[in-house]
């Protein structure tokens, strides 16, 4: 038919068995059947099943009954979509009977599956869990993210050391995503700006001589759960615009042409490896653009398709969620968008994108805080520079109205910081033109409004609040520990998949023998299930007799892996001391990925990996201590690692931590945390009881103020355990074909500059370390401490969180 032309509608879908041989004949032109093969024709059967629900949910939002929200990330953690997919549209038992043909369980067939690293970490997994929470409560919100060719690298240990390799997720095919080439877009680049008159005599601006890049979308289903919404996830893809090669072509320069193309085409080659740092590559701005730019596009697209021109109620039905600041350069260009595109004045196109844009900030380092220099921002978006330079000058204007003759408030409010390389401050920018600015936890927040963004809290307190952040129930419960959902299902029905809160219904069950029981049996075969994984992936035998004691996060100094790894040399040096009276024996487990630039990280990696070769090797220790580095951590070895935990370590220097979610998929499972006071920590120890929780260290207040006048070496010298620590490290026990090694680790231990205040906390670790213990020399009291655990983790679903930003900032979605 021609283009546009209605075809008749499709015959309802077939039942899945019949859709799997469809495609596995289809797929197949080959005799023997492998386990990938199965789980691409499984993968898009299940795509077909959802197909109808997805065109529905589609039609039924573009109608606009309800808010738009459009959710703005440049990250996307999703890890493996079949389980989860499976699990939300109730077809899990229907895939298992398909499969028993083919004598392959599905377990097997979802491990095939490549997972989407399209993330650094934690702001990326909440991207994700958003996505399944916004569908799984019936909300009409999009995730805009970039199709990266290349994901988060994949890491390989060699020799102790991080090796970095290529993660090509998308070898065989991505089975999920449907590329919508007829909805593709074009975004400029380069070029310059020139003013015109229009025939009714008013001024305007146009870029022009811009380098287009043509912004193809590839959709992927969110589907909620059991409901018959299909979200969609919008992955853009960068493409060379047909035009600009023929141009080329036609001059005769083809290799010129092709070399363009592959300029184009590296905009989404690869995700930045860069978690909590600036990156400030010219290639990274153009990504953080290309996004903006194609989603507000499909944003106003869509809208003028419904209402037409007139934008007078555009903000009424679209709000925009911005992801942290990457994706900040949206508010310049909706003002572009409206003003140069759709010809709205100045005035009309600031109310709408003031209405319309809410930021979400994800840290205090500053080090992560993101600038643009002008001149960068400039060559590459000098219409959108220019925009930038409006909004500052109208919006000094209000500072200076709200602080009269105070320069020194405008220099440090203004949007542009001034220098001998001027820069753009992303984060003042989001805050300016936003009406909601939120923190990830309560600590966080407030530490918001009364330092980093304090003077912006003096102007404008209602734009200012709290979403403490949350995890999925469905995939960090329900998919990935079976055997633990199995046991809820039986006591509290299923109903928690959908409400959380319905788990403090275990409370209960603490004193109850055979709940208690049937708890540890659980844990048990989740910790078999984690030993088998670290056999696997550390040639380390872990016992499941032991206490699991994990540690799995990005690798950062303020995060404090050093501090466990130093906990682990005091224990080995207990063991050998003989001191091993009452000592429970445990395995302890660290494991992420260091951003390939950050030496230090780098180093604390190649040092737990030597203390873990010391350790493991000698038997006088072994039945005492065990410890591994597990390579490559991502989504779905944390799938396998949370629901075979006993102890969740969060130990970051407090009010460094903005609020972590890791420390909730472990609590959900089960896990009892040893914690700092930080982030959404103190959140969880307040819903659970101090009791249940081993509290240590320095407060976020007392930490600011320790760092005036911090002297590491009187809390080396009052304690023997860390001198003792510390001297063997020295002593090159750790480091005996590298002398010196880890002599960057220990100056930073001993620096009065040390941020981290690794030796401050050094002893009421090892104290909450000794109740851990403790504790857990009573199998059964640790298991009621657990159950308590579960129970008390309702408010961390990311559905509460999502009903939060629903009534909250999204009003009327
Ligand atoms: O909000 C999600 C997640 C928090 O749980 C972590 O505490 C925080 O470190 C992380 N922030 C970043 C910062 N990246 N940038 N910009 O990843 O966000």
């Amino acid at each position: 038919g021609h283009t546009g032309e209605r075809l008749p509608p499709c015959e309802p879908c077939e039942a899945l068995a019949a859709t799997l041989n469809r495609h596995l004949r289809a797929g197949l032109c080959r005799d023997e059947r492998r386990v990938e093969d199965l789980f691409q024709a499984l993968a898009l059967s299940v795509k077909e099943q959802l197909l109808d629900d997805w065109r529905a949910t589609r039609n039924a939002d573009n109608d606009y009954g309800r808010r738009q929200v459009a959710y703005l990330s440049l990250e996307f953690l999703m890890g493996r979509t079949l389980g989860n997919a499976l699990l939300n549209l109730d077809l899990t038992d229907e895939a298992r009977r398909c499969l028993t043909e083919h004598a392959v369980a599905l377990e097997t067939v979802e491990e095939a599956e490549h997972d989407a690293g399209l993330g650094n970490g934690g702001l990326g997994r909440l991207a994700a869990c958003f996505l399944d929470s916004c569908a799984s409560m019936d909300l009409a919100v999009t995730g805009y993210g970039i199709r990266y060719e290349y994901g988060m690298f994949a890491q390989k240990i060699v020799d102790g050391f991080q090796i970095e390799r290529p993660d090509r997720w998308l070898r065989d095919g991505n089975p999920w995503e449907v590329r919508q080439a007829q909805r593709a877009l074009t975004v400029p680049f380069f070029g310059h700006t020139e003013s015109y008159v229009d025939r009714n005599g008013r001024r305007h601006m146009q870029w022009v001589g811009t380098q287009d890049v043509l912004a193809v979308p590839h959709d992927m289903p969110v589907p909620g759960y059991r409901n018959g919404r299909i979200n969609t996830l919008r992955l853009w893809k960068a493409e060379a615009t047909d035009d600009f090669d023929l141009e080329e072509f036609n001059q005769g320069d083809y290799a010129e042409a092709v070399a363009r193309k592959n300029l184009a085409e590296q905009i989404t080659m690869v995700l930045y490896p860069n978690d909590a740092s600036e990156n400030g590559k010219e290639l990274r701005l153009r990504q953080q653009y290309f996004l903006s730019s194609a989603s507000l596009q499909d944003l106003l697209r869509r809208y003028v398709r419904c209402f037409g021109e007139d934008f007078s109620h555009f903000a009424r039905h679209n709000v925009v969620q911005l992801n942290d600041t990457h994706p900040a350069i949206a508010v310049p260009e909706l003002m572009r968008l409206l003003m140069d595109v759709y010809c709205l004045e100045w005035d009309q196109a600031w109310e709408i994108t003031c209405h319309t844009m809410a930021y979400t900030n994800h840290t205090l380092l500053p080090e992560a805080l993101e600038r643009w220099s002008v001149r960068t921002l400039g060559h590459i978006l000098p219409r959108i520079m220019e925009i930038i330079f409006e909004i500052n000058a109208r919006y000094l204007d209000s500072v200076a109205h709200h602080w009269p003759g105070d320069g020194h408030k405008l220099a440090a409010m203004s949007i542009i910081e001034e220098g001998p390389e001027p820069q753009v401050r992303m984060a003042y920018l989001a805050i300016v033109a936003s009406f909601s600015v939120n923190g990830v936890a309560a600590l966080h927040t407030r530490l918001l409004k009364d330092g980093l963004f304090r003077d912006f809290y003096a102007l404008w307190p209602e734009r200012f609040n709290n979403k403490t952040n949350g995890v999925t129930p469905r995939r960090w419960l329900a998919h990935c520990n079976p055997r633990l959902a199995a046991l809820l299902d039986s006591r509290l029905g299923s109903g928690w998949k959908s409400d959380l809160s319905l788990l403090s219904g275990l409370n209960a069950f603490c004193g109850d023998r055979d709940f208690i029981h049937a708890w540890r049996e659980v844990k048990q075969a989740n910790k078999q299930a984690l030993a088998e994984l670290v056999s696997r992936e550390c040639q380390v035998q872990f016992d499941t007799a032991m206490l699991f004691d994990v540690q799995v996060k990005r690798i950062h100094e303020y995060k404090r892996q050093l501090l466990n790894i130093l906990h682990v040399i005091h224990l080995y040096q207990k063991i050998l001391a003989g001191d091993t009276e009452h000592m429970v024996p445990r395995c302890v487990l660290i494991g992420g990925k260091a951003a390939p630039g950050y030496a230090m990280a780098k180093l604390i990696i190649k040092l737990a990996g030597n203390v873990a070769h010391m350790v493991n090797s000698d038997p006088l220790v072994t039945p005492w201590l065990r410890f591994a580095f597990l390579p490559n951590y991502n989504v779905s070895a944390m799938e396998r690692i949370c629901p075979g935990t006993d102890l969740s370590e969060q130990i970051s220097t407090a009010g460094k931590e903005a609020s972590g979610t890791g420390n909730m998929k472990f609590m959900m499972n089960g896990a009892l945390t040893i914690g700092t006071l930080d982030g959404a920590n103190i959140e969880m120890m307040e819903e659970v009881g101090e009791d249940n929780f081993f509290l240590f260290g320095l407060s976020a207040d007392e930490v600011a103020a320790m760092k005036r006048d911090y002297r590491p070496q009187e809390f080396i010298q009052r304690s023997p355990a860390l001198k003792a620590v510390l001297e063997l490290i020295k002593s090159g026990h750790f480091s005996l074909l590298e002398p010196g090694i880890f002599e960057p680790l220990l100056q930073a231990i001993e620096s009065p500059w040390d941020q981290w205040m690794l030796a401050a906390d050094f002893d009421a670790y090892c104290q909450a370390q000794h109740r851990a213990n403790e504790l857990y020399r009573n199998p059964e009291r640790w298991a009621a401490c657990s159950i308590r655990n579960t129970a008390a983790s309702g408010r961390f679903s990311s559905d509460f969180t999502i009903a939060n930003y629903r009534d909250e900032i999204w009003k009327g979605a």
